[in-house]
């Protein structure tokens, strides 16, 4: 069965940095997809969690220079 998780997202500014974002977890591998929201600072992910985790997300979010947590 698939997750979804929503992560909050610190950082974005314009549509530029949404697309990296979104780029980022969609190229997580076991990532189903990703939406971006900038106006409401998070992102919306569905994925298979025997492959990816809530660490690995904020971890892509990060490495694309964002600060990215994982909503408990
Ligand atoms: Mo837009 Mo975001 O000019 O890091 S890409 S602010």
């Amino acid at each position: 069965a698939l997750s979804e998780s929503t992560l909050d997202i610190e950082g974005m500014t314009c549509a530029s940095c949404v697309n990296r974002v979104q780029k980022a977890l969609n190229r997580v591998d076991g990532v189903v997809d990703a939406s971006v929201n900038l106006a409401t600072e998070t992102a919306s992910v569905t994925y298979d969690p025997a492959a990816v985790g809530p660490a690995d997300l904020s971890a892509a979010v990060e490495r694309a220079g964002y600060a990215g947590r994982v909503r408990q």
